[in-house]
């Protein structure tokens, strides 16, 4: 097809190289070399455009990350100034800059109490990393080496390094590489729609938070170091648990003195339509990973906030924690960062959403409850999950796994809409700066998808 939008090669030119040269993240790479690769060009506010002029709207923020949608200048100069000014320096070695020390004090404000100090990252996977390194260290300072065991949850996604990989509870990925690493153990998820059927709600909430008190017990309470998870499960699908479940893991955190490490790479900076979804749950967090929504995904930053308890000990014992990245504080990441939360204050961009666009969100995806192909509509804020179905009434699930995820997916894409598919889930997570005409422009293409998904699987 002809290259349409002053692009220096054609789309066809670009998927020759792209099939020969680019080995892309979590792709069949043989299915994608028979269908050939989309190549986004340019984007503005919520809408992206490819080689051949299509606008496609992002349904999914990027990757759950461009909170404050495309576009938005201010960020790039804020780069541009901080490369003319100081491209690089590291925070190793008794050295700072002014866009890193700038960017932990303004966490240690935005972040919730008791979260004082930042530990900076280039990404969520290297987040829980350093996690995985702090939390055992912490325990070693404290005398308690054999405390090394971190618990997480079937489902989870935490990042695709071997320590984040394996902290994550994605089957298909232990699957590859012998993972998990040892020290990582995993308990069920609280997924009211696939697990507790029959049950109460609430009931269920608390049958998966004790799942951690039971496994606890069961490798011994002087064996268990942290427990991680998000406070909404994200690539998972948007699990969001029952009422019940957190206040009963916090409870039983406390009383075995198990770190809380709340992951909040997807949750964090307004997706909930708190700022982070431990503040949604009215959680306290040990630890805190964030990345992706930090800065809206123009530049690559990460980070760990690192809770008072674990600081104060850390800091007390003296000694080095012999971990850090080249990259670590980017300069340019951090000015970057510092211009994103500048927005999202300046705009009450994340309260204006919470207030007015993401109840309307949420009300209009709840009407798809009414659609035939569709099991269950979930969400929370700025990001939902819709089940699909293959019988509403039993909840059969489609065979194979995945068929009508897949289908809708491409379905949607063909009408001008970015929605991801996590097996039969569909899953949304626009810009939080999206209006309510481009969601009625959105409910339109998801019900169009929908209703051409149920025609061509036979589903009425
Ligand atoms: N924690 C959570 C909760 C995440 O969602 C990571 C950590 C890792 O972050 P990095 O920056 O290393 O990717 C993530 C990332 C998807 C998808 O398709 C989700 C993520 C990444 C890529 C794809 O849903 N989440």
């Amino acid at each position: 097809m002809s290259n349409t939008s002053g692009n220096p090669r054609s789309t066809s030119e670009y998927q020759a190289f792209d099939r020969r040269h680019h080995w892309h993240p979590f792709t069949d790479t043989k299915a994608l070399n028979k269908k050939g690769t989309r190549v986004i060009v340019r984007a503005d506010g919520v809408y992206l455009w490819d080689t051949d002029g299509n606008r496609i709207l992002d349904g999914m923020a990027g990757l759950w990350c461009v909170n404050i949608g495309y576009g938005r200048k201010e960020l790039c100069d804020a780069a541009y100034a901080q490369m003319l000014e100081l491209p690089y320096y590291n925070s190793f070695f008794q050295t700072a800059h002014p866009p890193a020390i700038e960017l932990s004090k303004i966490l240690a404000e935005v972040t919730p109490a008791g979260l004082q100090y930042a530990f900076f990252t280039n990404s969520g996977s290297e987040a829980n990393d350093t996690v995985v390194r702090l939390v055992r260290h912490y325990w070693s300072v404290r005398g308690q080496p054999s405390r090394d065991i971190i618990i997480s949850r079937d489902n989870a996604y935490h990042g695709s390094t071997v320590a984040a990989a394996s902290l994550g509870g994605m089957q298909p990925m232990h699957a590859q590489g012998g993972l998990p690493i040892p020290g990582v153990e995993h308990i069920m998820q609280p997924h009211y729609y696939l697990l507790g059927e029959g049950m109460d709600e609430k009931e269920f909430g608390l049958l998966a938070a004790r799942a951690l008190e039971e496994k606890i017990h069961a490798l011994g309470k002087h064996r268990v170091a942290a427990f991680i998870a998000e406070p909404i499960q994200g690539a998972g699908g948007v699990i969001v648990p029952p009422s019940s479940y957190w206040p009963e893991i916090q409870r039983i955190c406390r009383e075995y003195e198990i770190l809380l490490v709340a992951d909040e790479v997807i949750c964090g900076f307004g997706r909930t339509g708190e700022w982070f979804g431990t503040d949604y749950y009215g959680l306290q967090a040990d630890l805190m990973p964030i990345a992706k929504g930090l800065s809206s995904g123009y530049l690559p930053i990460g980070a760990v906030m690192i809770g008072d308890k674990v600081a104060e000990t850390v800091i007390e014992s003296g000694g080095e924690f012999a971990h850090g990245y080249t990259y670590s504080g980017h300069p340019a990441s951090c000015a970057v960062a510092i211009e994103n939360i500048r927005i999202l204050q300046r705009e009450r961009i994340i309260e204006k959403a919470a207030q007015d666009v993401a109840p309307y969100f949420q009300k209009c995806l709840a009407e798809f409850s009414n659609h035939p192909l569709v099991g269950e509509v979930r969400g929370v804020g700025m990001f939902a999950g819709i089940e699909l179905s293959a019988d509403k009434r039993t909840r059969a699930r489609f065979k194979p796994l995945g068929k009508a995820g897949t289908l809708c997916r491409d379905l949607c894409i063909e009408n001008g809409l970015v929605m991801r598919a996590v097996g039969d889930r569909m899953i949304l997570s626009p810009p939080l700066v999206i209006t309510r005409e481009q969601i009625d422009e959105l409910i339109g293409k998801v019900a169009q998808s929908f209703d051409m998904t149920a025609k061509e699987l036979g589903i009425q």
